[in-house]
C-alpha cells in the first residue's frame, strides 16, 4: 500500500477522546482535534507572555532574557505579574501546551490502532518538567523554588542548585539517571550503526537482513537482543535516564538538605568496618 493510500485509509473520523466530530480534521498534513486546538493556544499565549515578560528589559538578547519565578518570600500564593506572576502564568500555559500534545497524540495513536508507547514517553519528559516547576517548589514551600525560563538563566540555575549540595554526583538518583543516559547513547549509537551497516551495502551488494544484524552481534559478544528488543531496551534505558533524572532532583531539598557527599556516611558507618 502506498503511502498516500494509507493515509486516506486511516484518516478517518472517530477515536477522539472528547468532543466527538469536533475539530476532527486534518489541516494539510497535521491532524487537528480538539487537543491540537488547546496546544495552539497555550504555546501562542505562553509565547506572548514570555514575549511580553522580555519587554519589560532589561535586554533584548535572546541568551541573557530571563523569566525568574517569585521571590520566595510569596511561597505558594500568586505573585504580581511582573514579580514572578508571569513566571507562574507561563508555567500554566506550558504545562497545558505539554499535556495538550501528549493527548494529541493519544488520539493519534487510536486513530491509527496502535500503542500508546509515544505518549506515554512523552509524558515523562512531562513528568520531569513537572517535577521541577511544580512537585519540588510544592514539597520546598515556594515557587520561587522552580528553575528561571532564559538560556542562560536556567544553566546558572542547575550549576547553583547542585552547588548547593556540594557535590552532585555524589547524589545516588543522579548516578543512576547519567549512567542511563550514557547506556542510550551507546545502545543508540550501536543500533544506528548497526542499521546502517547492513541497510547500506556497497554498490552492487543487495541491502542484508536481521539475521545479519543478530550474528555481528553473535560474532562479536556472543548475543544478540534482536530487532524488538533493541527498540524495548532503547525506551527503557532513555524513560530511566528521565525518571531517574526527576528523583534526583525531588530528593534534593524535600528529603535531603546537606551535602550529597555526606549521604554516603551510611556505608562508612555500617558496622561491617569495626
Ligand atoms: C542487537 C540487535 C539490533 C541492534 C543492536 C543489537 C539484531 C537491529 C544494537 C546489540 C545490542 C545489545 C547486545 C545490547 C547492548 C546493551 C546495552 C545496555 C547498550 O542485538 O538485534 O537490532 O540494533
Amino acid at each position: 500500500m502506498s503511502m498516500l493510500s494509507f493515509e486516506r485509509k486511516y484518516r478517518v473520523r472517530g477515536g477522539t477522546l472528547i468532543g466527538g466530530d469536533l475539530f476532527d480534521f486534518w489541516v494539510g498534513p497535521f491532524y487537528v482535534g480538539f487537543f491540537g486546538v488547546t496546544t495552539m493556544f497555550f504555546s501562542l499565549v505562553g509565547t506572548l507572555l514570555i514575549v511580553w515578560s522580555a519587554s519589560q528589559g532589561p535586554t533584548w538578547n535572546l541568551w541573557q532574557i530571563n523569566v525568574a519565578p517569585p521571590d520566595l518570600s510569596y511561597g505558594l500564593g500568586m505573585a504580581p505579574l511582573m514579580e514572578g506572576g508571569l513566571w507562574q502564568l507561563i508555567t500554566v500555559c506550558a504545562i497545558g501546551a505539554f499535556v495538550s500534545w501528549a493527548l494529541r497524540e493519544v488520539e493519534i495513536c487510536r486513530k491509527l490502532g496502535i500503542g500508546y508507547h509515544v505518549p506515554v514517553a512523552f509524558g515523562f519528559a512531562i513528568l520531569a518538567y513537572v517535577t521541577l516547576v511544580v512537585f519540588r517548589p510544592i514539597l520546598m514551600g515556594a515557587w520561587g523554588h522552580g528553575f528561571p525560563y532564559g538560556i542562560m538563566s536556567h544553566l546558572d540555575w542547575v550549576s547553583n542548585t547542585g552547588y548547593q549540595y556540594l557535590h552532585f554526583h555524589y547524589n545516588p538518583a543522579h548516578m543512576l539517571a547519567v549512567s542511563f543516559f550514557f547506556a542510550t547513547t551507546l545502545a543508540l549509537s550501536l543500533h544506528g550503526a548497526l542499521i546502517l551497516s547492513s541497510t547500506n551495502p556497497a554498490k552492487g551488494e543487495v541491502v542484508k537482513t536481521p539475521d545479519h544484524e543478530n550474528t555481528f552481534f553473535r560474532d562479536a559478544i556472543g548475543y544478540s537482543i534482536g530487532t524488538l528488543g533493541v527498540h524495548r531496551l532503547g525506551l527503557f534505558l532513555a524513560l530511566s535516564a528521565v525518571f531517574w533524572s526527576a528523583v534526583c532532583i525531588i530528593i534534593s531539598g524535600p528529603f535531603w538538605t546537606r551535602g550529597w557527599p555526606e549521604w554516603w556516611s551510611w556505608w562508612l558507618n555500617l558496622p561491617v568496618w569495626r
